[in-house]
């Protein structure tokens, strides 16, 4: 099952066979099956991702995972609480360690039905007393009465709601020191009662007992086994031995608590979390297990358009070479400029006009993009492609209202709000002051634009200008400004933009050409792009005397 597949699954209809039906299943099978330990909704989704069939819902995980000793005190609820988190996050059937059934047969009752609620497909009980001991903890544990004990196996299958629902009962003769004998009288009592496995329990580090067991109960009823201390018997014993299910009860929890351990003793011991950060899955792993990417889908599907908050794509891909020793180990969108990268002073700038998710492309010495609050693609080719290229790296973020900016300009936040008011599906900013920018040094490259009119020196004029062409070399007496590197495209606009990567793409344009070149063929191809005239106001970083410039702009 794919992360995909699982995230939000609560949300989608259940797969044909029930979860109920499933643990039946894995009971009456011919093989030996298995199930791990899960003790929340994420570690619930790593077992069923992992390709396990079911989930063991431990006493003593979720126990320990809530801060509390496994001798119910969690309460019955609280432990239905995390159940039901477990169940939503996952389509396997979970087997709840239900202790003792947390009370007489009448709690059991209550217990089981709401189990059946929520979709947890059986319970284990164990004939001990409540509230209960692990069975790992002391020696000679009582055990409960063996009639009161059926009782309550009888109360619970009466209560519950769906066919399939199954009780495992859980035999701790062996685990108290009664023997073999008792194991089997027990077992008895408990199948006649209607328990639909038998868990017959042992903390001896060999097998023998169980395998024993196994052997005088011939198979009356499937056979469940935890070999937590009898880890070292080969599985195909328990194979040999006829055994339905075996249980590995607490793995995540104890690996859990080792990775969380040793994290937090080197972050604490370096005062940095650098040493750590290659060790441990990414924020966006962790977004990815949550299911985010269900949830943006969900997005698309039911909020109204205009009512998604514009996203943004920023191209921090090249180094800016001209910028010399500043940009060695850093893309110049990460140059410093009065106490802050560049990068993050953009970013500001968008959230501030409401833009979220902002997606960085970047490609030169990537590592020192390290924003928290931005979200990275790489385009790895960056030495030998284009803008247009790495804006294809982010063309999953290129959807709803999309706000594409360069990675290294600076500008005042209501040139964007205007773009972002307009109504048409394509819009970009263009400087109608050029001229008064920089004097034309020779091989100086700047990004022309002509438009269907110039400025008419009003910049509250309301009719609207459209883009002819944007290249670096548009004739003098064509050029009526300078695209500032921000555009905004409207749900609309981001599948026009997506369809011209498509088609550059298939046409083999796609790794050379610049963004100039992709506005430019959507008004070429009849798509009409909105200008904007604003008066100055921007800066872009390209050398040190730019740079000096920024200082000054802010
Ligand atoms: C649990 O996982 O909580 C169990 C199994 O009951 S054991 O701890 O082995 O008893
Ligand atoms: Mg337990």
């Amino acid at each position: 099952m794919t992360h995909a597949a699982v995230a939000g699954s609560a949300y989608l209809k259940q797969d044909d066979i029930s979860k109920f039906a499933q643990l039946r299943g894995l009971l009456a099978s011919s093989d030996l099956e298995f199930i791990m330990e899960a003790h929340d909704g994420l570690s619930a989704k790593i077992v069923e991702e992992t390709g396990f069939k079911g989930i063991w819902a431990s006493g003593l995980s979720m126990s320990a995972a809530l801060g509390v000793r496994d001798s119910n005190e969690a309460s019955w609820t609280q432990v239905l609480e995390v159940l039901e988190f477990m169940s939503d996050a996952t389509r396997v059937p979970i087997l709840v360690d239900g202790d003792t059934g947390w009370g007489n047969f009448n709690n059991m009752r209550r217990a089981v039905a709401k189990l059946c609620q929520r979709g947890i497909a059986g319970i284990c009980i164990e004939d001990k007393l409540f509230p209960k001991t692990n069975s790992f903890l002391g020696e000679g544990q009582p055990l409960a009465d063996i009639d009161e004990f059926c009782g309550k196996i009888k109360a619970g299958k009466d209560s519950q709601t769906d066919a399939d629902f199954c009780i495992v009962a859980r035999i701790e003769a062996l685990i108290s020191g009664w023997g073999l004998d008792e194991a089997l009288r027990r077992a008895e009592a408990y199948h006649t009662a209607g328990a639909d496995a038998v868990l017959i329990h042992s903390k001896k580090a060999d097998a023998d007992e169980v395998l024993a067991f196994c052997g005088e109960w011939a198979n009356r009823s499937p056979v469940v086994i935890v070999p937590t201390k009898y880890y070292r018997t080969p599985t195909d014993a328990f194979r040999e031995a006829g055994v339905s299910l075996a249980i590995w009860a607490n793995h995540n929890l104890r690996a859990s608590i080792a990775a969380m351990r040793d994290t937090s003793a080197r972050i604490y011991r370096d005062q940095s979390l650098a040493g750590v950060e290659p060790e441990i899955v990414s924020v966006a792993d962790v977004f990815e297990i949550a299911g985010n990417a269900e949830l943006a889908a969900a997005e698309q599907r039911y909020l109204p358009t205009n009512k998604l908050a514009p996203r943004a794509v920023v191209l921090a891909a090249s180094r800016g070479a001209a910028l010399g020793e500043l940009t060695e180990d850093k893309p110049k969108c990460m140059i410093d400029v009065r106490g802050e990268p560049l990068l993050r002073r953009l970013t500001r700038t968008l959230n501030g006009a409401g833009v979220r998710n902002v997606t960085v492309v970047r490609g030169y010495a990537k590592g020192a993009i390290n924003l928290p609050s931005v979200r990275c693609v790489d385009n790895d080719l960056y030495a030998s492609t284009g803008e247009a290229a790495s804006l294809a790296c982010a063309s999953a973020d290129i959807r709803g209202d999309c706000v594409i900016a360069y990675g290294d300009i600076l500008f005042r936040q209501y040139y964007l709000d205007q773009l972002l008011a307009a109504e048409e599906d394509l819009v970009v900013a263009v400087d109608a002051l050029w001229e008064n920018r920089h004097s034309d040094a020779d091989g100086w490259v700047r990004d022309y634009v002509s438009c269907s009119r110039p400025f008419s020196g009003d910049y509250l004029d309301d009719d609207p200008v459209y883009l002819n062409r944007m290249a670096n070399d548009v004739e003098a007496d064509a050029v009526d400004g300078e695209w500032i590197g921000l555009a905004r495209l409207s749900a609309r606009g981001s599948d026009l933009v997506a369809e011209a990567i498509e088609i550059m793409k298939g046409d083999g344009t796609l790794q050379q050409a610049s963004l100039l070149d992709l506005f430019s063929r959507l008004a070429d191809a009849g798509h009409e792009v909105r200008v904007i005239y604003v008066p100055g106001q921007w800066m872009d970083v390209d050398d040190a005397a730019d740079l000096n410039e920024a200082g000054k702009f802010l």
